[in-house]
């Protein structure tokens, strides 16, 4: 054990203090992952969350490859949180990827400050601001995060589970999982609606995925829980006739999936982003395509950057369907 901890003595956080019989450091960075070209210049970047008392940092992706370590204050500013999740999506429609982040652990009593997430707003070219009143407050131990539009509306909804269940004297699931219904993108805001809507799963998180299960054109929810309640299918039952398009791509060479393509979508609704295959939630992961809601548009256009940088672009394509973009 002195051994280890001599070789690891220039970093603060000592994991050996806590699992003598570790081999190797692990905890100063994440769980917590998230891929998407945060600067929109053409190159993934990567936000890795930090553990507790540890900076999180994000990594912007240079011309040669390499990857600029970016040590914003604001990540600093937040390392007391213990990062378990994060997830890069475009949460006011403005054409950048904004991040939500996911505090979790169990090394405070429960509704402590220390289990708030955060909601960070991009500027541009990847300075981000912590904008906190934008989403419901809530003080619960959290695991997995995704974004998506579950009504179809065209604004990226949220929806998050819990993290931990009893340890010690403490109970972190006082509170169901949560649904963060983006109500007004343009202004930031986010109103929680789970147990509205019948989001009720309060088991300890440690999967999540959404996708259109049924093929309704509605995304539905599977979660998977370490705990009695392993498996929970919600499915989306919502009826309000807006309309959505769901992009798959077939790519050339060895990435057939387009992992890494960023798809733009343009509507009446307005133009919206996703990135293809960039995301973590948690120990979990979407289906390799892209669910666009639409509201009322009844045609969309669509261009595809491709990781090689080439694009396809196709227009006019009809509404409430499955299409394919081949490169
Ligand atoms: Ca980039
Ligand atoms: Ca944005
Ligand atoms: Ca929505
Ligand atoms: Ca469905």
């Amino acid at each position: 054990m002195s051994r280890n901890k001599a070789q690891n003595s220039l970093h603060e956080f000592d994991d050996f203090e806590r699992e003598i019989l570790l081999p190797h450091k692990f905890s100063q960075n994440g769980p917590a992952l998230a891929i998407g070209d945060a600067d929109n210049d053409g190159l993934d970047d990567f936000y890795i969350g930090g553990a507790k008392n540890q900076a999180s940092v994000l990594l912007l992706q240079k011309e040669d490859g390499r990857f600029n370590s970016v040590q914003q204050p604001i990540w600093n500013m937040d390392k007391i949180h213990e990062d378990v999740a994060a997830d890069f999506f475009d949460a006011d429609g403005d054409g950048d990827l904004d991040l939500y982040v996911v505090s979790g652990g169990n090394e405070e009593e429960e509704q402590n400050e220390y289990y708030r997430d955060r909601f960070y707003k991009n500027t541009g070219k990847g300075v981000f601001v912590r904008v906190m009143e934008a989403i419901p407050e809530n003080h619960i131990s959290g695991s997995c995060v995704t974004a998506a539009d579950f009504d179809n509306d065209g604004a990226l909804d949220i929806v998050h589970v819990n993290g931990w269940g009893e340890v010690r004297d403490s109970n972190y699931r006082q509170q169901s999982m949560r649904f963060f219904h983006n109500t007004n993108p343009e202004a930031l805001v986010f109103e929680e609606r789970a147990n509205e809507i019948g989001l009720d799963d309060r088991g300890q998180g440690r999967g999540i995925a959404c996708f259109d299960a049924d093929r309704d054109g509605f995304l539905d929810i599977v979660i998977n829980n370490n705990d009695d309640n392993n498996i929970v299918l919600y499915r989306n039952q919502t009826d309000n006739g807006n309309h959505y398009l769901t992009v798959k791509l077939n790519g050339t060479g060895n990435n057939q999936l387009g992992v890494g393509a960023r798809i733009t979508l343009a509507s009446e609704k307005g133009t919206q982003i996703r990135e293809l295959g960039g995301t973590n939630n948690y120990v979990s992961h979407n289906p390799l395509e892209a669910h666009f809601g639409l509201g009322s548009a009844t045609t969309a256009d669509i261009i595809v950057r491709w990781p090689d940088g080439s694009e396809t672009m196709t227009s006019n394509v009809n509404v409430d369907q499955l299409v394919t973009i081949s490169q």
